[in-house]
């Protein structure tokens, strides 16, 4: 494992602060945490996603109990994939099948071919250039991955389970200390972009940095959809067409929240923050208050009922955690429920699951468990609720 990680660390070296961010970059050095996260599509579009996932059985995996993930009464976490390297991303297929990207520049469609909530197979879809921090799928198959500074498409596996073909449809976007991350479609078709802020706090000179971009599936026409995000990480659309996304909040001096916010065209979202360093002076505010230097990236919509009543309709929310080591900081996934009000949406963050080594990203699977990417321990888990 640590032998693993070192090599996750050296990658990184050699990719620079260019992946930095979503996480880990709250500390003050320059670590294996600051130079890492940066994250994820997720999941349930009905209009555009493969993976919408449907009611299904809730069997058990056939994989040992990860006793390590802390989760509230009923739910269970089963390790279904292991041995990745540095995994930041996921986005579900359906029947079994699930793409996990590597940071380093590899996808890998993982196979579940006997049912049994294992991913027991593997494939090598495609291997792009570094950093890869989202991927998201469309109904024709292909894989849209968003990595430095670029967005790639890879077409349909082919038998042998790599992509068909590759192509590049952006490239020259801004990116410094943070870069574009996780990607979505719309219920308009169009794709929706994350893409961070070069710096920690500053003014930035491209009006494409620290926005939500939005551009044809073919890469044209690509503008800014809203602005004033640090580094906003991962986003969603919910069945009623909103548009959901986190931002990581300021390091110091000017520390600030890392934020869910519902996002919408032309909106400003407030970075940056100073002077002042109040991430609710202005700007739309957030509608969650994730907290400090969690690093709070991969977003998923639970939209299914395999939980319990009152988890659907609320959002998962994967927190990398403080590059400052801190175990009571991130390192876990939070619940979000988000209730409309005369006032706006008001929000109610709980703890879902502890004990986690920096996870990136969360997505719900086809049977309504929820997947999650582990950076740290190179692990997918699967939970589960049996209610016993
Ligand atoms: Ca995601
Ligand atoms: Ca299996
Ligand atoms: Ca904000």
């Amino acid at each position: 494992m640590k032998r693993r990680l070192f090599a996750v660390a050296g990658l990184l070296a050699a990719v620079t602060v260019l992946a930095a961010c979503g996480g880990g970059e709250k500390g003050p050095s320059a670590t294996l945490a600051a130079a890492t996260p940066t994250s994820r599509p997720a999941t349930p579009v009905p209009t555009t996603s493969v993976g919408t996932p449907t009611p299904g059985p809730r069997g058990t995996p056939a994989a040992p109990p990860a006793p390590e993930v802390k989760l509230p009464a009923g739910f269970a976490a089963f390790v279904v994939a292991e041995n990745l390297s540095g995994p930041t991303s996921i986005a579900v297929e359906g029947k079994g099948k699930v793409y996990v990207s590597e940071l380093g520049g590899v996808v890998w469609r993982l196979r579940d071919d006997n049912g049994d909530g294992v991913f027991e197979a593997r494939d090598r879809f495609v291997e792009v250039a570094p950093s890869i921090d989202g991927i998201a799928l469309v109904p024709d198959g292909s894989l849209y991955v968003s990595h430095t500074g670029r967005v790639t498409v890879a077409s349909a596996a082919s038998a042998g389970g790599a992509a068909a073909s590759v192509r590049e449809i952006v490239s020259g976007l801004p990116n410094g200390r943070h870069q574009n991350n996780g990607l979505a479609f719309g219920p308009d078709g169009k794709l929706y972009l994350t893409n961070g802020s070069t710096c920690n706090d500053c003014q930035e000179s491209d009006p494409r940095s620290a926005t939500i971009l939005r551009l044809n599936p073919d890469g044209s026409n690509l503008e800014v959809f809203a602005h004033g995000l640090r580094n906003p990480y991962d986003l969603t659309f919910t069945p009623d067409g909103r548009l959901w996304a986190t931002d990581n909040g300021a390091d110091p001096p000017c520390a600030t929240i890392d934020e869910l916010n519902l996002i919408e065209e032309g909106k400003d979202y407030g970075w940056p923050y100073s002077p002042g360093c109040d991430a609710l002076a202005k700007g739309v505010k957030p509608v969650a208050n994730l907290g400090y230097f969690t690093s709070s990236d991969g977003l998923a919509y639970y939209d299914v009922d395999a939980f319990p009543a009152g988890y659907r309709g609320s959002f998962f929310v994967a927190q990398y955690g403080a590059n400052s080591g801190d175990p009571n900081i991130g390192k876990r996934v939070v619940n979000v429920k988000v209730r409309d009000t005369a006032q706006g949406p008001q929000d109610e963050v709980t703890d879902f699951a502890l004990g986690l080594d920096h996870p990136l990203d969360v997505a719900v699977d086809q049977d309504g468990s929820l997947l999650v990417a582990d950076f740290g321990s190179g692990k997918i888990y699967r939970i589960t609720y049996s209610g016993s």
